[in-house]
């Protein structure tokens, strides 16, 4: 039995000499010391032994036991050694590399003409204001001077509610809201989506977008109106911006103008603007008498259309990505 043992460790020792990992010295150590491994089972018959002869073989396998432990700890050190040694080569990792990029998200551009706007009339010390999409008709008509039998009422086709509000046709209905809030003096623009019962073409959406603009002081005038319209569209267009006046017909603004832009040797039909109507400062408790007041209304998408010489304002609410792609500048969230 002494030599058994013996030969169990040469082979051990032999073994872990030749163990090409970490995991091979493990299956060395259990084969041999585990529960079922074969030094144990040579000690399960140490029973069958002379008494006197006992007390040698348990020293001899202890011996043996220690020897094969030793060994396989120094290979593993050994095992470990060499890993991290290696690890300058196998493992090293190139900051400088580009990192995987996740394709980011990008304002649609109407958003991105609405946030220009909005910066150039906070800029000029306006504030925002906004209203309901689902408007009532006296806000959307009554109040803005366009009673029910009126025919100005057909200029703009309508989304009608069962319940007779509609969706707003325009951004005016919150010129009323900001004026039945009551504060004084005004300065506001409200920016926001509008709907109209329209057989759509290449330049007119059942959906899109304006810009409502209302000054309320003492002593208003035209004057006034005409240098806030032409600063937006310098700050949009660029300072040589050419810009007139034209009489037009809107019945919540006497008078009441369409001021067209220069464009491309052209002339741009592009905001609608006038002194606020008296019936309409009435209407929002303000005595026209003591206060009077510029607004002004347009549409982003055209703008947008006219920026990047789009031929179909039908592409915005596409929901191409095709399309949208081409718009990643102003991507700053
Ligand atoms: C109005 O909506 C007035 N509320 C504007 C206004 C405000 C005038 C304050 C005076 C004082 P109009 O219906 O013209 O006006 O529309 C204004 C702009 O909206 C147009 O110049 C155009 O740019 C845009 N627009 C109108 N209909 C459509 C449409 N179907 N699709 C895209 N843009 C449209």
């Amino acid at each position: 039995m002494l030599d058994t043992i013996r030969d169990l460790e040469q082979e051990a020792l032999a073994a872990l000499d030749g163990a090409a990992d970490a995991d091979a010295v493990h299956a060395v150590v259990s084969g041999l010391l585990g529960k079922k491994g074969r030094l144990q089972g040579v000690l399960r018959q140490i029973g069958t032994l002379p008494k006197d002869e006992r007390a040698e073989v348990g020293r001899l396998a202890n011996v043996a036991k220690r020897a094969v432990e030793e060994a396989a700890r120094k290979r593993l050190d050994a095992f470990q050694a060499a890993r991290e040694a290696d690890l300058g080569e196998t493992e090293w990792v190139d900051a400088t590399l580009p990192g995987a990029c996740r394709g980011g998200g990008s304002f649609h551009p109407i958003s991105q003409m609405c946030r220009e706007v909005e910066d150039i009339f906070l800029g000029m010390g306006f504030d925002l204001a906004d209203g309901p999409w689902v408007e009532d008709e006296w806000h959307n008509f009554d109040a803005l001077n366009i009673p029910a039998d009126h025919p100005a009422r057909d200029l703009q086709d309508t989304f009608w509610m069962e319940d007779s509000n509609v969706l707003r046709t325009h951004t005016s209905p919150v010129q009323l809201r900001v004026m039945k809030a009551g504060r004084l003096p005004i300065r506001v623009v409200c920016i926001g989506r509008v709907f109209r019962n329209e057989a759509t073409d290449a330049t007119h959406e059942h959906t899109f977008h304006q810009v409502e603009g209302l000054l309320v002081d003492r002593e208003v005038s035209v004057a006034h109106m005409l240098y806030v319209m032409r600063s937006l569209l310098q700050e949009l267009f660029g300072k040589d911006i050419e810009v007139r006046l034209r009489p037009a017909y809107f019945p919540f603004v006497e008078p009441g103008f369409e001021m067209d832009m220069r464009w491309r040797g052209a002339w741009l039909e592009l905001v609608g603007c006038g002194l606020v109507h008296p019936n309409v400062l009435r209407a929002g408790g303000i005595e026209p008498d003591v206060y009077s007041g510029f607004a002004f209304g347009f549409g982003i998408d055209r703008l947008v259309m006219l920026r990047y010489g789009l031929d179909d304002i039908r592409h915005f609410m596409g929901g191409d990505l095709r399309f949208l792609r081409q718009f990643t500048r102003g991507v700053e969230l």
